[in-house]
């Protein structure tokens, strides 16, 4: 067994921010390696650790996830609690109830990963770019399978349209030598992560840069999607230090929150319609508007346009009923705390 110092598992000094250093410890701190229905995996300096749930009450935003540091409680064995997240990566989970996912913590740099095949896809790309700017990551986007396709430099094209000042590279995952150009952008013990659909290579890539052996499969003939083969996520030391999570592949990428992301995702556009004559200009049909005259002139695509506001009606809609939950919840607390005040006679 390995053992890291928290210098190498990618500790900061701003985590010491969070410690209450008279009663905690920063000897009592460990890193999340892994996420399992019924356990967690972390790792510290005193060597790998096996840590149970934590109570079943604990909201979502404050279980670890993996990447996290958690402050561990020795005698029951379990994370007391999550360590402030340098960044986060989440999303609305599936269904209605608009509660958030949490994806991974404290990575540095997310490699959005897709492939040179019917995987690609400007509005989906759109949506990780929002995903990555929002947690507070640095983006790099990846294309996949450059060997499998006659022009990969008409999707990396296509995707530097939309990336602002995010690279985008286009590789053979299975051809060591083009490794070369992602390790340029992982520093020492900092903590990459790979986003992207199934089967797209985000284990390929691991595999190459952690000389692990970690399942891998094929991906369908026909339609080139996934069969979803890494279930849990988990973070793998990198040959050349640092860190490397691996997901898995996300069927959707429904927002939560991340008006900023959009916002930087979007600045080309949002930097337009700071130019148009009417400050609530709509971009239909008002004379003096900005985006028209670029969509008219061939500088902007107008499905850029419309992929936008259906990105920002998906965050908005979601922050109101957010907003509303907390609303509702926040007055069940208090009928609650009022009925439970009358009972002990306190009212
Ligand atoms: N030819 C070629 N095959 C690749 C490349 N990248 C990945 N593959 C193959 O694509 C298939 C899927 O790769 P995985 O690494 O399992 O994909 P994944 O993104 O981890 O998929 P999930 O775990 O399902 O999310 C495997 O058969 C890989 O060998 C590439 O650049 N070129
Ligand atoms: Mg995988």
């Amino acid at each position: 067994m390995t053992i890291y110092s928290l210098e190498e598992l990618g500790w900061r000094p701003a985590f010491l921010q969070s410690l209450d250093l008279d009663q905690e410890s920063v000897d009592d701190t460990a890193r999340i390696s892994a996420v399992h229905r019924d356990t967690y995996e972390a790792l510290s300096p005193q060597g790998e650790l096996r840590l149970r749930p934590m109570p079943a009450d604990t909201p979502v935003e404050d279980r670890p996830t993996v990447g996290d540091w958690v402050l561990v409680d020795t005698a029951l064995e379990r994370p007391a609690r999550v360590l402030d997240r340098q960044t986060l990566f989440a999303r609305k989970a599936a269904g209605h109830d608009h509660s958030i996912q949490l994806i991974a913590a404290n990575v540095d740099t997310a490699v959005i990963v897709s492939s040179c095949n019917d995987d690609f896809n400007l509005p989906r790309l759109e949506r990780y770019l929002s995903l990555v700017r929002e947690a507070g990551a640095f983006p790099v986007i990846v294309l996949t399978k450059a060997d499998l396709t006659h022009d990969p430099d008409d999707y990396a094209g296509q995707a530097r349209r939309i990336a602002g000042d995010c690279a985008v590279e286009t590789l053979n995952a299975l051809d060591a030598a083009d490794l070369a150009k992602l390790t340029g952008w992982v520093g020492k013990n900092q903590t990459l992560a790979f986003l992207g659909s199934s089967g797209v290579g985000k284990t390929t890539l691991l595999n190459a840069l952690t000389g692990k052996d970690e399942a891998v499969s094929g991906i369908r003939e026909d339609d080139a999607k996934g069969r979803h083969t890494t279930r849990g996520r988990s973070m793998h030391r990198m040959i050349n230090g640092g860190w490397a999570i691996d997901l898995p592949g996300m069927r959707e990428l429904a927002l939560a929150g991340t008006q900023g992301g959009l916002e930087s995702t979007f600045g080309d556009l949002l930097e337009l319609t700071r130019e148009c004559r009417f400050s609530d200009c709509q971009h239909d049909r008002e004379p003096g508007c900005a985006v028209r005259a670029a969509i008219d002139s061939g500088d902007l695509d107008e499905a850029r346009l419309v992929r936008y506001r259906k990105l920002e009606k998906e965050v908005e809609h979601h922050d109101a009923s957010l907003a509303q939950r907390r609303a509702r919840a926040k007055a069940l607390g208090k009928v609650y705390r009022n009925a439970k005040a009358d009972r002990e006679g306190r009212r």
